[in-house]
């Protein structure tokens, strides 16, 4: 077990026995074995010591001794690292020549680490640079997230007079397989092709509509179609609508709205018309504008001899109304009148049928 695996061990325990939340880890990318190293140059300094083979043995000593050691007098050093396949990388870790009871990572000031799926390296494959005001840490660990097989621990910095040097003891990289992110290395799930370790999808995007970048998550609420970037229609009882699609269930529109041949419930009432299914026709609003297409209320005044918030009351209803009453109340009064004739002709007083 190496220093990581035991680190990341301890940890689990230790939570474990604390009866703290569960954490994890990445997984670790190097193989001992199989991952192929190769630096800049070596420094001349006898017997096999400051090869690149030594930032893979699974020796985490960090005198110069156990380290690799690029030539003094060169205005660059480099190590690069071949994990044979592609990974959703996510961080680098490095443990520094530190030799002298003091921090000895003056010469990785200034250094940057570069990831590509190729074995050519561009300026925009950096992953990381270290701003260079600071001493770094013997023992650092890094984010580079990206896609990649192969890696590149790289400086010019002239830290001293004796050039770009780089002298590293042990290096482990952290990650995923592709398609696969985070510490537990689920599944992309909805990327159109890969994400990265942190699980943003890359530049391909999301599955297909109703994803959206960059984790691409179902899209939210009252969002539809590709990246999520539409919204929906009026939809009945303020339901969502479909996330590809943008439909409204079963084509149930909110009143004032009417749906397409999609169901989307984007287009608003005919002027003239207004409610549920658009349906109710507008009262008698003043020159004939429209009314409001969900409530019926005009937008204006009403039409002389027409009042109410939907211009449907008018004098002439109203009048209709008081005759009808009228009318009404007579029909009503109407039988005693004739029961009042009969007596009076039979020579009975009213008084005595009430
Ligand atoms: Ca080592």
């Amino acid at each position: 077990m190496d220093v990581d695996s035991w680190t990341c061990f301890s940890s689990l325990l230790f939570l474990w026995i604390m009866s703290i939340s569960f954490t994890n880890c990445y997984e670790q990318l190097i193989n001992t074995r199989t991952t192929k190293v190769t630096s800049s140059s070596i420094h001349p300094f006898g017997r096999g010591r400051g090869s690149a083979d030594f930032t893979i043995d699974g020796n985490f000593n960090q005198h110069y001794t156990n380290c690799m050691h690029t030539a003094i007098g060169w205005s660059e050093a480099w190590l690069t690292i071949d994990l044979g396949v592609i990974y959703n990388v996510k961080s680098v870790k490095i443990w520094y020549r530190d030799d002298s009871g003091s921090a000895r990572a003056f010469r990785l000031t200034g250094f940057s680490i570069l990831a590509s799926q190729t074995p050519g390296f561009e300026d925009n494959n950096i992953c990381y640079q270290d701003p260079g005001h600071v001493l770094p840490e013997t023992v650092l660990e890094v984010n580079c997230v990206r896609t990649a097989r192969y890696i590149k621990i790289y400086t010019n910095k002239k830290n001293d007079q004796y050039g770009a040097i780089l002298e590293i003891c042990e290096i482990r990289i952290f990650g995923c397989p592709r398609r696969k992110y985070g510490e537990q290395c689920e599944s992309c799930g909805n990327c159109k092709r890969d994400c990265h370790a942190t699980g943003q999808c890359d530049s391909f995007g999301c599955i297909h509509d109703g994803y959206h970048p960059p984790y691409c998550k179902a899209c939210e609420a009252g969002s539809f179609g590709k990246n999520c970037l539409s919204e929906c229609g009026h939809c009945a009882n303020n339901a969502t609508c479909n996330s590809v699609k943008g439909s409204c269930p079963d084509g149930n529109c909110a009143p004032g709205w009417i749906h397409n041949i999609n169901r989307k419930c984007n287009q608003a009432c005919k002027d003239g018309w207004y409610g549920r299914e658009c349906k109710e026709q507008c009262g008698y609003c003043r020159g004939n504008r429209p009314s409001h297409h969900v409530t019926g209320s005009c937008l204006a005044l009403c039409e002389p001899g027409y009042h109410g918030d939907k211009c449907e009351e008018s004098e002439f209803s109203q009048l209709l109304a008081i005759q009808r009453k009228i009318l009404n109340s007579r029909r009503e009064l109407l039988p005693f009148k004739r029961r009042r004739i009969e007596l009076r002709a039979n020579g009975t007083s009213p008084t005595d049928f009430i």
